[in-house]
């Protein structure tokens, strides 16, 4: 030990375990305390434990039997309910399986429900809306499952979550069940957890499940293959840069209804109603049979809900007469399949050890011309088909 070196027997119990026994100030280990208003120190929170090391907040929650969570979603225990959308929505394989036997269980309990997608600007009011008919369907006797599906990102986790303050009252109401999106991951990715998710809730005894989309692009085709009944939240004036959007979902959409149809707004949304009605029928319809029309309401005001409300029903009655509602179902969940097919065989393909080392070179001629991408595409999937490393 050097003159330097005085031995701080005070500081020892800030010892690391890394540091050796006796190093005094020659060694820069030592733990400081966290300091209270950091970033996760809450003001009033207790100081994080001196040997820096906080174990994450253990769950109490004992671990849940495929027949805990299949009686829970039955008996229509909400937590079990929201860890059984947990377990679907997990990437870990080992929850995969037991989610899937607990789906087995559950599938027979499922169906018995009307979907309703909900697709539109941001801001057009999907998520008041959806709070609007949400309490009306309950005071009607409905329960109501509310999800929110963004299949283009997986950072907006919280969003609905925010909607909560949209969704209010609904978010109160035992009739009802508020989830937030899942985060994309593999096989399928939200898609095929937000399909699961409408199950589960099905099960649990959710006779209208609401599917407000996130973000814009893909969810609304994403979506319109889960729902029946896929209704377009639109607003008077919402500018002609929208159009193209608008031709594209309107296609989509087995009703348009123009939303702020209140105070100063009426008789724009009364206006824009009517336009909407004259494009419509130039429009193929969404669904065989049926004819898409525009309404007005007002999601703040309650205005019009019911008669909105009452278009779903009409059209749940007229396409089950005409077995339209059961073969949409039917043709979805085969092309869920098909799907997960795709997903499968992609990831399989582009995790395939042999096809990854290859890659690079592959585009390197590609880009260089010495090989078509024709050629390129033979070698690759060769490689694939042979196995192997
Ligand atoms: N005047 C009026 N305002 C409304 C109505 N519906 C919604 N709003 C308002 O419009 C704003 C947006 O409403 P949201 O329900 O969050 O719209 P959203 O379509 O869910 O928005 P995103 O989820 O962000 O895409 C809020 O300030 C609402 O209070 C309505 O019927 N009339
Ligand atoms: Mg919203």
């Amino acid at each position: 030990m050097g003159p330097g070196d005085i031995p701080i027997m005070s500081e020892d119990k800030k010892r690391p375990p890394w540091r050796p026994e006796h190093a005094g100030r020659a060694s820069a280990s030592r733990l400081i305390d966290g300091r209270a208003g950091g970033h996760d120190g809450m003001p009033g929170r207790p100081k994080r434990p001196a040997d820096g090391i906080e174990s994450p907040p253990k769950s109490r929650r004992r671990t849940l039997s495929i027949d805990d969570y299949v009686s829970g979603v039955r008996g229509g225990d909400r937590s079990i309910l929201g860890r059984a959308i947990t377990l679907v929505e997990s990437n870990a394989p080992a929850h995969m399986d037991q989610a899937q036997e607990m789906l087995k269980r559950l599938l027979p309990y499922t169906e018995n429900s009307i979907r309703v997608g909900v697709t539109g600007y941001p801001g057009a009011g999907k998520s008041t809306l959806i709070e609007a008919l949400g309490n009306f369907l309950c005071d009607r006797g409905h329960r109501v499952a509310v999800l929110a599906v963004d299949p283009s990102s997986s950072i907006t986790k919280g969003s609905i979550l925010g909607d909560k303050t949209r969704m209010e009252r609904l978010s109160h109401r035992r009739e009802a069940f508020i989830r937030p999106s899942p985060s994309s991951g593999v096989l399928g990715g939200v898609a095929r957890k937000s399909r699961e998710t409408i199950l589960v809730c099905e099960a649990a005894g959710y006779d209208v499940i609401l599917v407000e989309t996130l973000g814009v692009g893909q969810s609304e085709i994403t979506v319109r293959s889960m729902v029946d009944f896929f209704l377009l939240v639109l607003i008077a004036g919402a500018g002609d840069e929208l159009q193209g959007l608008k031709k594209g979902v309107m296609e989509l959409a087995d009703a348009l209804v123009i939303n702020k149809a209140d105070g100063n707004n009426l008789a724009k949304a009364e206006a824009a109603r009517s336009e909407f009605s004259q494009v419509l029928h130039y429009l193929q319809p969404a669904t065989d049979g049926w004819t898409t029309r525009a309404y007005t309401c007002s999601a703040l005001n309650g205005e019009g809900i019911p008669e909105l409300w009452g278009v779903v029903e009409d059209f749940r009655r007229q396409t089950t007469q005409t077995d339209v509602f059961q073969t949409r179902r039917r043709r979805q969940t085969m092309d869920w399949v098909q799907a997960m097919v795709q997903d499968y065989l992609r990831a399989s393909f582009f995790n395939h050890p042999g096809v990854k080392k290859m890659m690079p070179q592959v585009e390197r001629d590609v880009l260089a011309g010495t090989l078509s991408p024709t050629m390129a595409v033979q070698q690759l999937v060769q490689r694939f088909e042979r196995g192997g490393e």
